[in-house]
C-alpha cells in the first residue's frame, strides 16, 4: 500500500481558468473606471476572490461599504460562472489526464487543493471528479496560500503524512505553501517565478513516467 499522496492546484495546473477570471474582473474594473490589464491579472493568480477585489479597489483608490463590497464580489462571480458553465473536458490542460491516469492506475491517492470556491463545479464540468479522493477548496480554508492550510487539510483528508505528499502548483504563493507544509513541490510554469520549487516543468507534457515513478518511490521511502 502506497504512502504517497499527490495534491494538485486547479487553475493554471489542471485547467486554465485565468482567462475567464480576467474577463470577469475586467468587466467589473471597466464598470468602476479602473484600468485593468492582463498583466494586472497576473497578481490575482492563486489569490482568493475577496483579496482580488481588495487589490482592485486599492488600484482604483476606491473605498466602499461592506455591503457594496459583497455585491461586487457576487457580480464578478456570476459573470465568471457564466464562462465556467460552458466549459468541458477539452479545456483540461495538455497531458494532465496522462499523469492522472498513471497515478489512478497505481491506486495513488490524489487531492485537489485550490483557492477557488468554484473548484468542485469546474471539476464536474471537465469531468475530472472521479480522479480525486478529496477536494479541498476555497470554502474549506480560512487562510490563503502561502499559508499551508489548504494542503495540510488535503493531506489530512487523504490520511497521508505531509512529508509523503507532493504538490503541483503554478503560483509562487502555492509553492511557498507546499514547502511550508513540509511537502515536496513541483512548479508548473515559469521556473524563475517558481524557483523555490523542488522540481520545475513548463507544463505536463514535460513530465514523464520515469519522473512520476521516481517521485512515488521517493515519497514512499520517507519515514
Ligand atoms: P474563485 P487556484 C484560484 O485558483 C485562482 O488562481 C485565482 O485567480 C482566484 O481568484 C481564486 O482561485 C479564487 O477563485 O473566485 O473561483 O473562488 O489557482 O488556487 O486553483
Ligand atoms: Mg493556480
Amino acid at each position: 500500500m502506497t504512502k504517497a499522496g499527490f495534491i494538485f492546484d486547479l487553475d493554471g495546473v489542471v485547467v486554465d481558468t485565468a482567462g475567464y477570471h480576467y474577463l470577469a474582473w475586467k468587466k467589473l474594473a471597466d464598470d468602476l473606471g479602473i484600468p485593468f490589464t492582463k498583466i494586472d491579472n497576473e497578481r490575482f493568480k492563486g489569490v482568493s476572490r475577496k483579496r482580488c477585489l481588495e487589490i482592485l479597489l486599492e488600484m482604483g483608490n476606491i473605498r466602499v461599504s461592506p455591503e457594496q463590497f459583497d455585491r461586487w464580489l457576487q457580480e464578478k462571480n456570476e459573470d465568471y460562472l457564466s464562462y465556467i458553465n460552458s466549459m468541458d473536458e477539452t479545456e483540461i490542460l495538455p497531458d494532465v489526464i496522462k499523469v492522472l491516469d498513471y497515478l489512478k492506475n497505481r491506486n495513488i491517492p490524489m487531492a485537489l487543493g485550490s483557492a477557488s470556491k468554484n473548484a468542485r463545479a469546474i471539476l464536474e464540468k471537465v469531468k475530472l471528479i472521479p480522479y480525486f479522493n478529496t477536494v479541498v477548496d476555497g470554502n474549506a480554508v480560512t487562510k490563503a496560500k502561502p499559508d499551508p492550510e489548504v494542503f495540510m487539510k488535503a493531506a489530512e483528508a487523504l490520511d497521508i503524512a505531509a512529508e509523503h505528499c507532493v504538490v503541483f502548483e503554478d503560483a509562487r504563493a502555492g509553492i511557498k505553501a507546499a514547502n511550508a507544509a513540509g511537502m515536496k513541490s513541483v512548479g508548473i510554469g515559469n521556473s524563475e517565478v517558481l524557483s523555490e520549487a523542488d522540481h520545475n516543468f513548463k507544463n505536463f507534457t514535460e513530465i514523464d513516467f520515469d519522473f512520476l515513478s521516481n517521485l512515488v518511490s521517493e515519497l514512499n521511502g520517507k519515514v
